[in-house]
């Protein structure tokens, strides 16, 4: 895409969020009566991380949050995405409440709105508790009437003042690359499985927004956010095109289908065929998942380019999912994965803002009139500090530039994109990757947990304060 010459203008009520998850930053895992969610195991799982790092202390927000929304107050952001860790809300993932899980998130928030940072709340983002897992977890159907349960104890506390709520964050992670290539938590490699924690999952999404509808004021708003893949084929030859389709049904048909139009894509369940007969659907399911939406989030990297295969024989593979023996693409042993060309991230991840744009203006077509949000968009780089211990990192600034002129551009074509989260507002657990993977605007010192604003940082939070692009020079 070419620089735009002129500034880069955005609407004034549009959102400049910076995006965390709780198990990914809050540390303070035993304390208030919290108990293991499944990422405590796995990441305490020997081979399971890399060099054995898990989140127990983390970058210690749970006592440094008042000091991190000062910090975020001072860059200038005007919207704040985290996430409820739901064993700090109910230990076991069933009964009452826990009083000091649910005052913690009360104090994050009041703290928000007292500086004018707009909270969105994500009661999902993979912090399944232990409990929940040992009953075996989202292919067993109960879990979904947990999460509802436990949706409507967050919409009762916190629905006064959030106003923005999100069910699950990128349950194609959760499915796929929990219970199929088993690359994250809980590390299971099982492809029916998989497929029917993604049904589960979506299930839990029509019942926690039914329940949170009938537990907070109506003037709030539900969205979702969806890892919503870029899938291009190598070639316009039918076989890669029917590749491309058949990913574009595993990463995105899945879940948008039935949360969008109340039915998975008949392609769908031909080419799982060899995997499961989807009898785990229950008659009304589709009804119950298929509930009305206010907003749809979006989370983008990096585009997914594909080509028609022979049946890949078995053994490990690098798909940029991790590396794991097993595939998250149950059905799909005749589909290879390319490496886009380009510029990459610390990640592996191919640089590509032109992604984003079809992204959103694909979902401009397919939910016509559902605002959208970019509920995560960053990159990792090998951050370090200088001598004056300044952080200057030009790669991610022009990566933000890159992708921010392309949210504008879909608006400027039509797109009803509301705001942007930067992935992410500070350096925290990078899941299986550890602690390596930098990929917060603002950077943290893993030995004292000093925080420190990368270049990025002021330069997104004058974005921030202005509403104009500063040039990418001004690093
Ligand atoms: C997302 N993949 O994770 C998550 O929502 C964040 O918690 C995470 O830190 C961020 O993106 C960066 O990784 C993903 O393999 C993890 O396709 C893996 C994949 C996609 C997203």
């Amino acid at each position: 895409m070419p620089e735009p010459m002129t500034p880069v203008t955005f609407p004034p009520a549009f959102l400049w969020g910076a995006a965390t998850s709780a198990y990914q930053i809050e540390g303070a895992v035993r304390e208030g009566g919290r108990t293991p969610s499944i990422w405590d195991t796995f990441s305490h799982t020997p081979g399971r991380t890399a060099g054995g790092e898990h989140g127990d202390i983390a970058v210690d927000h749970y006592h440094r949050y008042r000091d991190d929304v000062a910090l975020m107050a001072d860059l200038g952001l005007t919207a704040y995405r985290f996430s409820v860790s739901w064993p700090r809300v109910q230990p076991t993932g069933r009964g009452p409440a826990v009083q000091v899980g649910l005052d913690f998130y009360r104090r994050l928030v009041d703290e928000l709105l007292a500086v004018g940072i707009k909270p969105a709340l994500t009661l999902y983002h993979w912090d399944l508790p232990q409990e929940l897992e040992d009953a075996g977890g989202w292919p067993e159907r109960d879990t979904a009437y947990r999460f509802a349960e436990y949706a409507q104890i967050m919409g009762e506390a916190l629905g006064d003042r959030v106003e923005q709520w999100i069910t699950l964050n990128e349950p194609w992670c959760s499915a796929f690359l929990g219970y199929g290539s088993g690359v994250h938590a809980p590390g299971r490699t099982d492809a029916a499985a998989s497929l029917k924690a993604a049904h589960h999952l979506n299930l839990a999404h029509g019942l926690a927004t039914s329940a949170l509808r009938a537990s907070m004021p109506a003037r709030n708003s539900v969205a979702v956010s969806l890892n919503s893949s870029v899938v291009r084929p190598a070639s316009q030859s039918p076989e890669d095109m029917a590749a491309a389709r058949k990913i574009d049904d595993l990463a995105n048909g899945v879940f948008h289908g039935p949360m969008l139009h109340g039915s998975y894509p008949q392609s769908l369940f031909e080419a799982t065929r060899s995997v499961t007969d989807w009898s785990f659907v229950q008659d009304g399911d589709l009804t119950l998942i298929h509930q009305p939406l206010d907003a749809l989030g979006l989370n983008y990297y990096t585009p997914t380019l594909v080509e028609a295969a022979e049946a890949a024989p078995a053994g490990p593979r690098a798909d940029g999912h991790g590396v794991s023996a097993y595939t998250p693409w149950p059905g799909a042993d005749d589909v290879a994965f390319l490496q886009t060309p380009g510029e990459r991230t610390e990640m592996g991840w191919t640089i590509d803002p032109t992604g984003l744009y079809d992204l959103i203006t694909r979902y401009t077509r397919e939910a016509p009139g559902l605002p959208l949000y970019v509920t995560e968009n960053g990159a990792a780089y090998d951050d370090k500090p200088d001598p004056e211990g300044n952080v200057h990192d030009p790669e991610r600034i022009a990566y933000l530039h890159g992708h921010l002129s392309a949210v504008r551009r879909a608006i400027a074509d039509g797109a009803d994109v509301r705001g942007y989260y930067l992935w992410s507002l500070m350096d925290n657990f990078e899941w299986a990757y550890g602690y390596e993977k930098r990929f917060g605007a603002v950077y943290v010192d893993y030995a004292t947990l000093e925080r420190t604003p990368k270049s990025s940082a002021r330069w997104y939070g004058e974005a921030a304060r202005t509403g104009v692009l500063p040039a990418v020079s001004e690093a």
